[in-house]
């Protein structure tokens, strides 16, 4: 393990440049010690580096957000990612496989924020800066060698970001303990929106409390990804597509 300082910016160059050239990089956990503090920099610059190049933010997404993920991971704290422009993918649209490294797709709730949101200030109420609800879903693709890393190795890699779709928006409403239906291909996954922390509407709360302690801004028009209501599946060539009972149905295409 290390003593040294931690270079920032060489790891987040070295997660950046993995992401761009689609060639995976070992556990940085193999060779260093890093804090979650120290994750959360590693994401800030990396994402500086995206925006550098002209991306702009979206959004933000939850990861493990469930129990099974907590349990397995050790942990008992949600992890918090960016969305940019670049991510977004029209529901019905097309992506090429050729961006990602190991792509798998999960079904997502996705909640649109109406005003910004200040989380220092002690009377915000996250749910009523919500608009709209939407079907989604989120393409992970961790950038490290055979998706094996550690918490902190995975909040530095921007919690496996790679892209989003979002389906037909939605008037505010209870979203809790909706069944989900996630194909792709001859594979299906069923679930429930209450693997999502029980209620979705609880990874609001835990956003806010992150964002504040994180320092991450949430913006009138981003995108909030909930988290994943079943396990992801490999993303295939061909139709990937997800109901979410009484919400609506989205759809993206990979293409080989
Ligand atoms: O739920 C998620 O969005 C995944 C978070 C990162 C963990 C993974 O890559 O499996
Ligand atoms: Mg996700």
């Amino acid at each position: 393990m290390n003593t040294k300082a931690v270079d920032f910016t060489g790891l987040a160059a070295r997660l950046d440049e993995a992401q761009r050239t689609v060639t995976d990089t070992p556990s940085l956990a193999d060779t260093l010690d890093i804090s979650i503090d120290d994750a959360y920099r590693i994401q800030s610059e990396l994402i500086g580096r995206r925006r550098a190049r002209g991306e702009s933010m979206t959004g933000v997404k939850l990861g493990f957000t469930s129990r099974a993920k907590m349990a397995q991971m050790g942990v008992s704290e949600v992890i918090v990612g960016r969305l940019t422009d670049n991510m977004r993918i029209d529901d019905g649209g097309e992506v090429a496989l050729s961006r990602f490294i190991h792509p798998k797709i999960e079904p997502e709730i996705a909640y649109r924020i109406a005003r910004d949101v200040d989380p220092d200030d002690p009377l915000v109420d996250i749910e009523s800066c919500v608009d709209s609800v939407a079907p989604a879903m989120e393409i992970i693709d961790s950038r490290y060698r055979d998706f094996r890393f550690t918490y902190t190795d995975v909040v530095a890699d921007n919690t496996s970001a790679a892209a989003y779709v979002i389906g037909p928006w939605q008037g505010p409403q209870d979203v809790a303990n909706r069944a989900v239906r996630l194909e792709v291909g001859a594979e299906t996954m069923l679930g429930s929106t209450a693997a999502i922390l029980g209620d979705p509407v609880r990874a609001l709360h835990a956003l806010l409390d992150i964002s504040r302690r994180r320092k991450i801004p949430l913006r009138a028009g981003h995108v909030v990804l909930a988290g994943a209501a079943t396990a992801a599946i490999p993303l295939t060539a061909g139709i990937a597509q997800c109901d979410i009972a009484g919400l609506g149905h989205v759809t993206v295409k990979g293409i080989a």
